[in-house]
């Protein structure tokens, strides 16, 4: 693909508060990084419950969705958009299975997390989902346009 076509997949990570307090930070940032995509949106901040509540309402009736909702409002949140070919479908894959019971070693749940409810991170789970995320957390000046020297081998 072009340069151009490549530029237009995005897609919206969290750090969740676990995440955040474990002090694993960089590690995550490290990961998605190293593989070649690009930070287009970084902020710290603690949603409120009732953005956890807009965030996850797919999800409205489960009968997790309280705690999950109570957890995510619970303290700071990384949030972040990262571009690059494919980086909906890999993020997903760098991130690994929701149940870290079920993700491989290698996977960012899998090699630091345990528990479901615990999962340390969040991605967009498809290009529709990735455009109303990043919506929700970014105002669209706060996504930042620049070239990255590294571009130019990855592309
Ligand atoms: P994911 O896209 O991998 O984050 O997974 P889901 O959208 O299915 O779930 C969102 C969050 O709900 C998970 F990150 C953790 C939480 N969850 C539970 O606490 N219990 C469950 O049984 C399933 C999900």
């Amino acid at each position: 693909p072009t340069l151009e076509a490549a530029e237009l997949e995005r897609t919206f990570i969290a750090i969740k508060p676990d995440g955040v307090q474990r002090g694993l930070i960089s590690e995550i940032i490290h990961r998605f990084e190293r593989k070649g995509y690009k930070l287009v949106a970084i902020k710290l901040l603690i949603p409120s419950k009732e953005f956890a509540e807009t965030h996850y309402d797919d999800l409205r009736g489960r009968p997790f969705f309280n705690g999950l909702c109570d957890f995510l409002s619970s303290g700071p949140v990384v949030a972040m958009v990262w571009e690059g070919q494919g980086v909906i479908k890999y993020g997903r894959k760098l991130i690994g299975a929701t149940s870290p019971h079920n993700s491989e070693p290698g996977t960012i749940r899998g090699d630091l997390a345990i528990s479901v409810g615990r999962n340390i991170i969040h991605g967009s789970d498809g290009p529709e989902t990735a455009k109303a995320e990043i919506a929700l957390w970014f105002k669209p000046e706060e996504l930042v346009n620049y070239t990255s020297n590294a571009e130019k081998w990855l592309y």
